[in-house]
């Protein structure tokens, strides 16, 4: 196996790594408490950040580290996604054996789709075992982060471990949504409870656990075994956190791997927009003057599909009808006509037509509002045409009858809920 010695022989070694390790992206998760904005797309579908995609997230950290073999799960509501990865991921160089290859659930095993995380990899060891990688990075394609996995790789041959977990420190109160660890003092993993009641806290502190990310590093014959002899046991749920990780500790070599901000060593963003309200926050942050995530830097851009669409365009009609946006992101064919649009996120191709006004609110692609609006707080879905004169965002009670609104007040408004899912394409 490979050993730091390597690294002394061959100073090729380091990206090595990332050259002989294939992702593997799970894709194929519902996210149900983004209610209506999954209903007809997976999560990683998602739209975010005025332009992107959740999935491109996972995918640009991928091509930045370097690692180009690339394979990726799907199963829930997946024509959404499928129809992404084509048209902004499938350029890739085959000759230079690049890939990014759509992976669906299609039982190719046994008669069920992917029960599991664990079970979605275990249907594809073939596909894994043809290309011969020597590690398999598995990443969550759910989360917002921009990290660099060649550290990560370099610490899993460095500790000599058969499988490394990412992870980060999470408030107390919040652990028990996540995978929780205790590692010892060189790092190893001694303790792994998937979604715990009562948390273990990180060693002399008591306000914070450390979470998986859901993101693991394995040697590949060390997951083949794994993998096999959890298809054997028919108590298995087959999930990596549920039934594989706890398995491994007492036997195996488990190490965690903290991730941090590479620049300040502080804790890195990293966000689960699993929630509306979480989605609502993030991509409003991107509007900040000083915003937690910088998605304009040239070291580390994300990237995606980009239609052709004209430039965005502001229009002053007269004294009353000053199109304008403030503290916004604004893509590219959205035009804002005699309009005030604040602290917002508008996706492409997003119309706003005179006297209206936006705020606080985040408009996915294509979204239309007519002339007198005031819509506040609110999260409105691809395509939705918001007829003239309508508010939105001020009222809760009269919104609820319509919309979905959230704990928070966020307003969620769909094409389904204005009878205009059709006009979509
Ligand atoms: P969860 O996010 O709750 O916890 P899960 O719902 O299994 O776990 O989703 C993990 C990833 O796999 C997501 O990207 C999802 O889209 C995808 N996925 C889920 N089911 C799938 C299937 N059948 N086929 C293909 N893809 C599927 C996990 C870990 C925790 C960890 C958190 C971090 O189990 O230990 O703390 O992620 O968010
Ligand atoms: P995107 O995620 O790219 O915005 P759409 O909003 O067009 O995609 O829809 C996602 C998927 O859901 C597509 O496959 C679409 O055909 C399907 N879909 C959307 N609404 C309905 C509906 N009311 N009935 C059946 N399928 C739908």
């Amino acid at each position: 196996s490979t050993s730091t010695s390597d690294t002394q022989r061959d100073p090729r070694f380091v990206s090595r790594l990332t050259r002989d390790t294939l992702a593997l992206i799970l894709a194929g998760g519902r996210g149900s408490r983004l209610h209506e904005l999954t209903q007809w797309r997976a999560k990683p579908a998602v739209y975010f950040g005025g332009k992107f995609r959740i999935i491109d997230f996972p995918l640009s950290n991928c091509v930045n580290s370097g690692i180009r073999c690339i394979g990726v799960l799907t199963q829930y509501k997946a024509h959404s996604l499928i129809r992404h990865l084509m048209r902004g991921w499938g350029d890739f160089r085959g000759e230079l054996g690049e890939f990014v290859e759509v992976l669906p659930a299609s039982q190719r095993t046994s008669e069920s789709w992917y029960s599991g995380t664990a079970d979605a990899i275990y249907q594809n060891l073939d596909i894994i075992r043809r290309r011969m990688p020597k590690y398999v990075l598995v990443l969550s394609g759910d989360h917002i982060y921009k990290m660099d996995y060649g550290p990560l790789l370099a610490h899993h041959v460095e500790n000599g471990a058969d499988m490394t977990v990412s992870c980060l420190e999470v408030p107390l109160e919040e652990a028990s949504q996540f995978g929780v660890m205790t590692a010892d003092a060189d790092g190893r993993v001694v303790g792994f409870d998937e979604k715990p009641e009562q948390p273990q806290p990180v060693a002399g502190r008591d306000d914070v656990a450390l979470a998986s990310m859901g993101n693991y590093v394995f040697n590949t014959e060390f997951l083949y075994q794994q993998l096999i002899k959890d298809a054997d046991n028919p108590n298995s749920s087959r999930d990596f956190g549920n039934d594989i990780i706890p398995t491994l500790l007492d036997d195996h070599r488990v190490f965690a791997y903290s991730f941090r901000d590479p620049v300040t060593g502080e804790q890195a963003y990293w966000r689960d927009v699993g929630t509306v309200d979480a989605f609502w926050q993030a991509n409003l942050e991107l509007a900040d003057v000083t915003p937690p995530l910088d998605i304009y830097d040239g070291d580390w851009p994300i990237l995606t599909y980009q239609a052709q669409l004209p430039p965005c365009k502001f229009v002053f009609n007269d004294e009353d009808r000053r199109g304008m946006a403030t503290d916004s992101t604004v893509s590219a064919g959205c035009i804002i006509s005699g309009a005030k649009v604040h602290h917002s996120a508008l996706f492409s191709k997003v119309r706003v037509h005179s006297y209206s006004l936006v705020e606080d609110s985040v408009l996915l692609p294509e979204v239309e509002v007519g002339e007198n609006c005031r819509i506040r707080k609110a999260v409105i879905d691809r395509g939705c045409k918001i007829p003239a004169g309508t508010v939105i965002g001020e009222d809760a009670e009269q919104d609820s009858k319509q919309y979905r609104v959230s704990a928070s007040g966020v307003v969620l408004v769909t094409p389904d809920m204005l009878g205009q899912r059709m006009h979509v394409h």
